[in-house]
């Protein structure tokens, strides 16, 4: 089957120095917004990724509220660390959009974490896409179309790929079905980080 377009993957667009150095802002970022243990909207069941942002917008989720964006880690309720240049860099260089990205979410996942299909829809203006990092660990990733059921082509991200959703891709679902452990010496813990950047306001609303 053919991906659409708005579908967009960047094999190792961070080169190895790239991503150590792009590790290392992630971790002064940690140091400031904790990972937490996300839940799901009403069953509070537990996410396996462990979760922090950076921006002046975090996407988070908890049984009580649900998904949202906010201004403030939900644990430390500080304002969120801003966005690393070389996220910012990234988001200039192939977003193709006019305004900066106000969120970046930062997943964790350990070697038995996964991701469930879904869509980012929490936005308001898809008109910007979701352009996303990955550090450490190689991933199993599947995309598929607007409906849950739409056939899903899979492919493994490594460290430093970039992906982007945008476009008709935009709204496709899409999700982590496994991780590949030991398949990176980036980071020293083992696991990934995935980064997403998002645009969520529309410009000048
Ligand atoms: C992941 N990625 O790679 C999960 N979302 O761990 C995402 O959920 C994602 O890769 C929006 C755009 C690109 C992505
Ligand atoms: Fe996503």
């Amino acid at each position: 089957m053919s991906i659409s377009q708005g579908f967009r993957s960047l094999p190792g667009y961070f080169e190895p120095a790239a991503q150590i150095r792009l590790v290392e802002a992630i971790r002064c970022v940690i140091a400031d917004a904790p990972l937490y243990v996300p839940a799901m909207p009403k069953t509070g069941k537990q996410m396996s990724v462990r979760m922090t942002n950076c921006g002046s917008l975090g996407w988070v989720t908890d049984k009580e509220r649900g998904y949202r964006y906010q201004a403030v880690h939900p644990v430390t309720e500080r304002p969120w660390p801003a966005i690393p240049c070389a996220l910012l860099d990234l988001w200039s260089g192939v977003a193709g959009y006019p305004a900066p990205p106000e969120a970046c979410l930062i997943n964790y996942y350990s070697h038995a974490a996964r991701m469930g299909s879904h869509r980012d829809a929490d936005e308001q203006d898809f008109a910007a896409p979701v352009v996303s990092v990955s550090l450490g660990d190689d991933a199993v990733f599947h995309v598929g179309g607007p409906g849950r059921n739409d056939p899903k082509t899979r492919m493994t991200l490594r460290s430093g790929d970039v992906v982007v959703l945008g476009g008709d891709a935009r709204l496709a679902y899409h999700g982590i079905d496994k991780m590949l452990p030991g398949t990176s010496s980036l980071l020293g813990e083992g696991g990934r980080f995935n980064l997403t950047l998002r645009r969520v306001t529309k410009p000048g609303s």
